[in-house]
């Protein structure tokens, strides 16, 4: 003797339970200890040098180069795999290096200026 209706609110129940069930679950899934926040490093070109000339940072991290002189410099890898091209006086640029290890660069107008990066998921500075 089930009234019509009555099934009908029944079914809406159990679908919001189901809805809200998946939905804790999901939850669940989503709160899981947050990944490192990628960070953002300096690098200043002053002096016609790099500074700091090395530096050690987490896959995904962000390098900027912030020219400080009054000429202009480059930062390019030793193997051109990224090049910032020429910024003037206050220019800036970054780039995310995702490859762990050793990266070398220079700047094309003066070879002198040398840095390096390294990319490593355990062994980089933190503040
Ligand atoms: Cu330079």
């Amino acid at each position: 003797m089930s009234h019509p209706a009555c099934r009908k609110c029944a079914v809406l129940i159990v679908g919001a339970l189901l809805f809200i069930g998946v939905g804790g679950v999901l939850d669940l899934c989503v709160q899981q200890p947050p990944a490192p926040a990628a960070q953002r490093h300096v690098v200043e070109m002053l002096d016609f040098a790099f500074k700091p000339a090395s530096l050690t940072v987490a896959p995904g991290d962000t390098i900027v180069w912030i020219n400080r002189d009054i000429v202009p410099h480059t930062a390019t890898e030793n193997h051109e795999a990224w090049d910032s091209n020429t910024l003037h006086e206050a220019d800036s640029w970054y780039v995310v290096l995702q490859e762990q290890g050793r990266q070398s660069y220079y700047c094309r107008f003066h070879p002198a200026m040398q840095g390096s990066i390294v990319v490593s998921k355990t062994d980089h500075e933190r503040p």
